[in-house]
């Protein structure tokens, strides 16, 4: 009985698989293998085997229908929910700590068009670029990393000990979200990265943006030459790296040490003097991009220049060969030393301290209109366990916040820090 049982069973197994499995896989017409050897060879392959390429031109990638999926947007003032444009406070309690606010940039409010920023009246809009790509694997994950670090846990709190002020009672500064990253399509990337800040822009606000791996420098471009025009912006690179690799080099402009400035330059779109490249050392860099830099006129300052004649010297004089530009700033965090930083893609030893860059950035937003700073290559997921790298961005950007307030509150003097923290009485 018990063998009849099994051998029943079997017998059923094998008529349910005939039919519902083996079946259509008989019956199915297979489609013709392609004969590759007769096939169009692109780029040394088969066009058959390259099916995500236009195989009559190359450098035209074919989308899937549907492709822009990622970038639509929802209706966000009319029925998500339905409410007045302006800045929404998302925190129940005065003090927004880590461990019980909504997970804001500082615990702040959260803005999501460009109508909130002008109804809010908001200086400053923080916003996520989470570009990954490249050799700079889990930058995307920087800027949700930084809502939860705040600086240990006094989230709420917003005082700053040069300026001796309360900054988030001068400014009004919102958190904006995170654009979108589609994993695979790059360029498309960049494209609705640089909306989302054009939005911030069009807001009448500075956009402070967390990386993303520097490619976002692509999507800045992009927003601020669109926004300000070509050749009204000076573009300061603080990085240990000059980021110019040769066009039809090695890694190529959407890259984190691609040529898009290069490229912007070319285009007429960035003045060669004013591009200030400032903390380069890097192991990787080579004599074109040195040469090239002194061709266009980019007023660098390498490490080496530093170490010569003393940061306070060659400071005043990078800040003085800065006076009167609107300033773009992007940030590479590995300009700082990894001592300090260990979180970045590409740490290269002999950096900044992290004293120093707190004044090169104060002394910067306190003596020039800065339109835009950008924090780049941190990933959370080489950080320590301290997280240094996350509390060092994070103190920075409250650093940048206290210089605007000041600022707003007129003053410019980049030596400014408020006397009674110099000595006691
Ligand atoms: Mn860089």
């Amino acid at each position: 009985m018990i063998r009849f049982t099994k051998y029943f069973i079997s017998i059923n197994a094998f008529i349910i698989l005939s039919v519902f499995i083996l079946a259509p896989v008989a019956f199915a017409e297979e489609p013709p293998a392609p004969d590759l050897s007769k096939d169009k060879i692109v780029d040394g392959m088969p066009a058959s085997m390259q099916p995500w390429r236009d195989p009559d031109n190359r450098n035209v990638q074919i989308l899937d229908p549907g492709w822009d999926y990622y970038f639509k947007r929802k209706d966000m003032v009319g029925n998500n929910p339905k409410r007045e444009p302006g800045p929404i406070d998302l925190q129940r309690y005065k003090v927004a700590t880590t461990k019980t606010g909504f997970p804001t940039m500082f615990g702040l409010p959260f803005a999501m068009t460009t109508e909130d920023l002008l109804v809010g009246k908001v200086d400053v809009a923080i916003v996520g670029l989470p570009s990954t790509f490249n050799p700079s694997e889990g930058t995307g994950w920087a800027a949700n990393q930084l809502r939860f670090i705040r600086n240990y846990d006094f989230a709420g709190v917003g005082h700053d000990f040069w300026f001796n002020n309360h900054y988030f009672d001068i400014l009004n500064v919102v958190d904006y979200g995170n654009a979108n990253n589609h994993p695979s399509l790059m360029m498309q990337n960049f494209a609705d990265q640089a909306l989302v800040v054009k939005e911030i822009l069009e807001g009448g606000a500075m956009p402070m943006v967390i990386g993303g791996d520097h490619g976002t420098q692509v999507a800045m471009i992009m927003a601020i030459v669109d926004h300000f025009g070509p050749k009204n912006v000076a573009f300061v690179h603080f990085d240990a790296h000059t980021d110019l690799a040769a066009p039809g080099g090695r890694i190529g402009m959407f890259t984190h040490g691609g040529a898009a400035r290069r490229f912007a330059y070319e285009k007429g779109w960035i003045k060669g003097e004013d591009m200030h490249s400032i903390g380069l050392r890097g192991a990787y860099d080579d004599k074109e991009r040195i040469e090239w830099m002194r061709k266009v006129g980019d007023k660098y300052h390498t490490m080496v220049e530093f170490e010569r004649y003393g940061f306070d010297t060659t400071w005043r004089k990078v800040r003085d060969e800065l006076k009167g530009k609107k300033l773009y700033i992007s940030l590479d965090m590995d300009v700082i030393d990894p001592a300090h930083v260990p979180g970045v893609s590409n740490p290269e030893i002999g950096g900044f301290t992290t004293l120093e860059m707190m004044r090169m950035l104060r002394e910067l937003f306190l003596q020039n209109e800065v339109v835009a700073i950008d924090f780049v290559e941190y990933s959370p997921l080489l950080d320590d366990r301290r997280y240094n790298t996350a509390n060092t961005i994070s103190r920075l950007m409250r650093h940048v916040l206290a210089a605007l307030a000041a600022r707003k509150e007129g003053i410019t003097d980049p030596d400014y820090v408020a006397p009674e923290v110099l000595s006691h009485k």
